[in-house]
C-alpha cells in the first residue's frame, strides 16, 4: 500500500491588489524562493544578520540526519533581539504589549516597559535559585505577566515549559514531572465568561504529586488578595519589587534549548518538544516579518494563547522581535457578545489579524452582522492557523472580516516545525482551500509512504525534505520519539498530515494521518483522553475518535466498555464527561460517548481507532488485515 488516493481540487482564486506585492518584504515570491534553493546557507545567513548575536556562528548549520545545528557556535540571547535592539532604538516608547481583559480593562507596556519588568522578573527568579538550563512551567492566564515571564526565563537561559490555563491537574502534574520543573508559576485565577478560573487551586492539585516544584509564584489578581503558603509560594509583585532593576541577557549558545512545550502525540504520554535559542529567533523573526508583512506602524493581533505553539512563535518571540505593537486579549471570542473582537479591532486599530478555522466558523454562525456594525477598514493581512480553512471559511473571512481588501495568510506548520513553513505570501495569489506554497526557506513534498512524489490531484503524506532553523531538536527524554519523526518515510521529516498538490504546487493539506483530533484548534491526543477515562472505576476501557464537526472541526467521540457488573445507568457518560474534565480540562471532554462490548484491536492488542471511525462515518476502513478475530 502507498497510502495515496485521488483528490478533486477546487479551482477560484483571487488576486490581491498589486500595491500588496510591490510594497511588501518578499515582493516576488519565486525570485525569493529561487534564491533560497541556490544557497540555502547565504539565504539563512543573510536573514540571521538582521538580529543582534553576541558572537558569529562559524557555520550556518550542520547536518548529520536526523540532527540539526543551526548557526553552530553562534552566541546570542533571544530576549536581546525582543527588547534591548528595540529599547537603544526609536521603538523605545513604542506600545509593545497592550492587553485587554474581559471587562474591557486595558493595560500597556511600551518596549522600555516590558524590558524593564522582564529584567526585574528575571532577577527575580535568579534569587528563587532558577539558572541556566533549569526548567520553569508556566501555568498563566493571557496577562502581560505570562509574556513577561516566558521572556524572563529566555533572559537567564532557563528553559521554560508553558502549560495552557485550560488543562486539568493531571495534565499539568503530567507536564511538570516530565520537564522535572523547578519553579511554577501561575495565578490565583484567570477569567473567562465573566467567571474565576482557579488555576492556583488546579496547580494546588497537581502539586500533591509534583516533587520536583520547590517554588511556586503566584501572581495575584482577585481582591482581597489570597493568603499564600509563606513555605513554598511567594508573590509577584514582591519578587518583583525586591529585585534588583538591571538584569544583563545571558549569553546562549544558538544550540542551548530555549524551551519546552508539550504536544499530544498518538499513542502514550504527550511530547515534549524542544526548541533552541538560535535557529527559532531567526526562524520565527524571518516568517513573523515575511509572511504577514509586519511595517513599523501596524497593530498585530494574533489571538492565540501563549500556551501554544502559536502563541510562542507569533505572540510573543517572532513579533517582539521584529518590534511590532502586539495586541492581547483574556477571554473568548464571544463574551460577551459575539462582536467583541471587532470591538476590538476597531478600537485598537489592528492592521493584522491572525487567528484559527474554529473561531472564523464560530462567527460564521453568529452571523454577518456582527462584524458589519464595527469599522474594520484599519485591517490590511488576515491570518489562519491551527488546521484547514475551508473555502467556506474563507470566502466568509476574506469578504466579511477583510472587505474583500485583504490578503488572507493562512499558514501551515506545528509544534514541531516552530516556525510558519507553507503558505500563501502577500501579493501571491490566494486559492480557497489552499494552504499555499512552501515559504522561501522550507523544502516541502506530498509522497507515498517509500517518499516518492505523489502527482498533482494525489492525495500522500506531507513532509519536509530538508531540515529548517526553528525546527525541533529532540523530544525531551524520549530521543527515539525524536528519531521517528525522521525515520519514517526514508530521508524526510514526516508531518502526520496528509496533503494534496495542485499543478501549480499550491498545497492543500487535508488533515491528520494519525491519531490526534484537533478540537477547535487544540490538539488533543487520543490516549490522554482515552487513560482519563480509563482511570474511572467503571471504565474498562476506552477508545475515542474525532468526528467531523461543522464548527468545532472535531468533536471527541469516546467509546467504552465497561467493568464487569457495571451497566451504562443514568449519569454514567454526565459523570465520566466530569471526569474527564477535572482531569484533563474542557477542551478534551467527549461530545459523545458509547458503549460497546468490545474494543475493534490488532492482533498485538492495539486499538484500531480508524476501524471505528470508518463505521461511524460509514466509510472504507483501509487494510484490516491486522484485526483481531
Ligand atoms: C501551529 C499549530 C499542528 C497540526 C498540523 C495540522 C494542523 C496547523 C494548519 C493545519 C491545515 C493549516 N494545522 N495549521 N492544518 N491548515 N494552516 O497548529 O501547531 O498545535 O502543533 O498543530 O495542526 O494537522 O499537523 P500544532
Amino acid at each position: 500500500m502507498t497510502g495515496t488516493f485521488a483528490v478533486k481540487l477546487e479551482e477560484k482564486r483571487y488576486l490581491p491588489d498589486p500595491r500588496f506585492k510591490a510594497t511588501a518584504w518578499t515582493p516576488d515570491y519565486t525570485r525569493a524562493y529561487q534564491e533560497f534553493m541556490r544557497d540555502p546557507d547565504a539565504f539563512w545567513d543573510r536573514i540571521a544578520r538582521e538580529l543582534v548575536w553576541f558572537g558569529p556562528w562559524d557555520r550556518v548549520r550542520e547536518w548529520n540526519h536526523p540532527y540539526a545545528k543551526w548557526f553552530v557556535n553562534g552566541k546570542m540571547n533571544i530576549t536581546y533581539n525582543c527588547l534591548d535592539r528595540h529599547v537603544t532604538s526609536e521603538r523605545k516608547d513604542k506600545p509593545a504589549l497592550v492587553w485587554r481583559g474581559e471587562g474591557g480593562e486595558e493595560r500597556r507596556l511600551t518596549y522600555d516597559g516590558l524590558y524593564r519588568e522582564v529584567m526585574r522578573f528575571a532577577n527575580g527568579l535568579k534569587s528563587l535559585g532558577v539558572g541556566k538550563g533549569d526548567r520553569v512551567c508556566i501555568y498563566m492566564p493571557l496577562v502581560p505577566e505570562q509574556v513577561v515571564a516566558m521572556l524572563a526565563c529566555a533572559r537567564i537561559g532557563a528553559v521554560h515549559s508553558v502549560v495552557f490555563g485550560g488543562f486539568g491537574p493531571d495534565a499539568l502534574a503530567m507536564r511538570i514531572n516530565d520537564a522535572e520543573a523547578k519553579v511554577l508559576i501561575t495565578a490565583d485565577v484567570g477569567y473567562r465568561r465573566g467567571k474565576a478560573v482557579p488555576l492556583r487551586e488546579i496547580a494546588k492539585e497537581a502539586l500533591t504529586h509534583t516533587p520536583c516544584v520547590e517554588k511556586v509564584v503566584v501572581l495575584r489578581r482577585g481582591t482581597p488578595a489570597v493568603d499564600l503558603d509563606p513555605a513554598r509560594e511567594v508573590d509577584y509583585a514582591d519578587l518583583c519589587r525586591e529585585a534588583a532593576p538591571d538584569c544583563p541577557a545571558e549569553t546562549m549558545d544558538a544550540e542551548d534549548p530555549l524551551f519546552i512545550l508539550y504536544t499530544s502525540g498518538s499513542t502514550g504520554a504527550p511530547k515534549g518538544i524542544v526548541h533552541s535559542c538560535g535557529g527559532y529567533a531567526v526562524g520565527t523573526y524571518y516568517t513573523a516579518r515575511h509572511d504577514f508583512d509586519i511595517k513599523e506602524t501596524d497593530v498585530f493581533w494574533c489571538t492565540a494563547d501563549p500556551g501554544w505553539i502559536t502563541g510562542h512563535s507569533y505572540v510573543v518571540y517572532g513579533p517582539l522581535a521584529v518590534g511590532t505593537t502586539v495586541v492581547i486579549v483574556e477571554g473568548t471570542p464571544d463574551y460577551p457578545d459575539p462582536g467583541v473582537y471587532w470591538h476590538l479591532v476597531q478600537d485598537l486599530g489592528v492592521t493584522i489579524f491572525y487567528t484559527a478555522p474554529t473561531a472564523i466558523r464560530m462567527f460564521m454562525r453568529y452571523g454577518d452582522e456582527w462584524p458589519a456594525k464595527y469599522d474594520l477598514s484599519t485591517l490590511r493581512v488576515l491570518g489562519s492557523v491551527g488546521e484547514p480553512l475551508n473555502p467556506e471559511a474563507f470566502e466568509w473571512y476574506y469578504h466579511h472580516i477583510g472587505g474583500g481588501r485583504c490578503p488572507v495568510v493562512d499558514t501551515w506548520w506545528q509544534t514541531e516545525t516552530g516556525m510558519h513553513i507553507i503558505t500563501t505570501m502577500i501579493g501571491e495569489a490566494m486559492k480557497p482551500g489552499f494552504a499555499g506554497k512552501p515559504i522561501p526557506g522550507a523544502v516541502v513534498d506530498v509522497v507515498d509512504r517509500q517518499g516518492n512524489p505523489v502527482p498533482p490531484g494525489t492525495g500522500g503524506f506531507l513532509v519536509i525534505r530538508e531540515p529548517w532553523p526553528a525546527m525541533l531538536r529532540t523530544v525531551y527524554r524520549n530521543d527515539e520519539r525524536y528519531r521517528t519523526y525522521w525515520e519514517t518515510i526514508p530521508g524526510c521529516y514526516t508531518a502526520g498530515d496528509l496533503a494534496v498538490k495542485d499543478k501549480e504546487g499550491y498545497i492543500m493539506i487535508l488533515g491528520r494521518a494519525d491519531d490526534l483530533i484537533i478540537v477547535a484548534g487544540h490538539n488533543i491526543g487520543t490516549a490522554e483522553v482515552e487513560s482519563a477515562l480509563v482511570s474511572h472505576d467503571a471504565v474498562a476501557e476506552a477508545a475515542v475518535i474525532g468526528k467531523p464537526d461543522p464548527l468545532k472541526g472535531n468533536v471527541i467521540k469516546a467509546f467504552v466498555t465497561l467493568r464487569v457488573g457495571v451497566s451504562p445507568g443514568d449519569g454514567l457518560s454526565a459523570e465520566l464527561a466530569r471526569h474527564v474534565r477535572k482531569s484533563l480540562g474542557p477542551v478534551a471532554v467527549p461530545a459523545e460517548i458509547e458503549y460497546v462490548d468490545r474494543l475493534p484491536k490488532t492482533r498485538s492488542g492495539k486499538i484500531m481507532r480508524r476501524v471505528l471511525k470508518a463505521r461511524e462515518l460509514g466509510i472504507d476502513p483501509g487494510d484490516i488485515s491486522t484485526l483481531e478475530e
